[in-house]
């Protein structure tokens, strides 16, 4: 049962924040960029396609706890909750979840409506008895969950370890809404990337097809399109690289020669070999994970990972 009251995506007007961010993000020194704006439809395409890549280990090691662990998570978690899912996209690991746990409602949220009616509509036809209701936003800035699951007890759902992509000090303020959005009663469950050799990871984000390329450099084809810009889409490079000092994988594009270019009306110059720098993806260790949950107001109470340790999804309590 989908339920929606959403405008068609053609009558959306264009994100003024879009255009603040990137003006805001080139303007500085070094040059960086929120990694919310990849996701057009071309963007949210590609990254679907990033997840099925062999490099891509995150998505596929994820979906297998949901598929080992349901009857695990139905015991810790109890049924009739309401699942409140943070960044849905395309919600493929969505149903191994639902199935398991029997929940009262469904809000699925993503900032990228076409993808996240799509997606609804799928989902609703495969669970034609579970209310679905889809929020378009962007879960970093305020939200308001449907009065109709006022009264349930609810279960976040942050998977894909989206939260690796914000500074730890932002994904503890993320928590921490998260926390104060779904109440006393709630519980999250979060995947979280685990950090590994850095041969593994920087192949993660450096795909020899070129797709994670492609999604990089699909923010300059938006900013193009969307923003009156005219950056060379030649004059850049995917870049990937593990910075060990901070734990994360950083993605830049980097210039291959002297670069002056305009966006919404202002001139900006990079020299050859300098960045921006559009991602950051942040590994946890097991005792940072539960660190960082603890700070963001939740207390961890379980964890499964895999036989590697690769990847980790940890059921918290408010
Ligand atoms: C969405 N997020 C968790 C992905 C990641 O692994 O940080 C985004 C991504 N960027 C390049 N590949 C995947």
């Amino acid at each position: 049962m989908l339920l929606t009251d959403e405008a068609p995506a053609a009558r959306r007007a264009i994100d003024p924040a879009f255009r603040r961010d990137i003006i805001d993000g080139l303007s500085r020194a070094p040059k960086a960029t929120p990694p919310i704006w990849f996701y057009d439809r071309r963007g949210s395409e590609l990254f679907e396609r990033i997840t099925d890549l062999p490099e891509y280990y995150p998505t596929r090691t994820e979906t297998a706890l949901l598929q080992a662990h349901g009857q695990d998570f139905a015991k810790a978690v109890g049924e009739g909750r309401a699942v409140v899912e943070f960044g849905a996209g395309s919600a493929r690991k969505t149903p191994h979840l639902l199935r398991a746990i029997q929940p009262a409602a469904y809000v699925p949220i993503d900032i990228s409506g076409d993808f996240l009616h799509a997606s609804s509509a799928q989902l609703a036809s495969a669970f034609p008895d579970l209310p679905v209701l889809p929020l378009v936003g962007d879960f970093n800035g305020p939200l308001h969950l449907p009065t109709t699951i006022d009264t349930l007890p609810r279960l976040g759902f942050f998977p894909g370890s989206t939260i690796g992509n914000m500074e730890p000090d932002a994904a503890v303020d993320l928590l921490r809404a998260m926390r104060q959005l779904l109440g006393d009663a709630s519980m999250l469950l979060i995947g979280m990337d685990r950090i590994k050799d850095r041969q593994r990871l920087v192949a993660a984000y450096d795909d020899d097809a070129g797709v994670t390329a492609a999604f990089n450099l699909n923010l300059i084809a938006r900013i193009n399109r969307e923003l009156e810009g005219d950056l060379p889409i030649d004059g850049f490079v995917h870049r990937a690289l593990w910075n060990d000092d901070k734990a994360r994988i950083e993605m830049h594009l980097e210039a291959v020669r002297p670069l002056h270019f305009h966006v919404a009306g202002q001139c900006f110059r990079m020299a050859a070999g300098e960045t921006i720098h559009t991602e950051s993806s942040h590994k946890y260790g097991a005792r940072d994970e539960r660190l960082l949950l603890r700070a963001g107001g939740w207390e961890p109470v379980r964890e499964w990972t895999d036989p590697d340790g690769l990847f980790a999804l940890v059921l918290a309590k408010a």
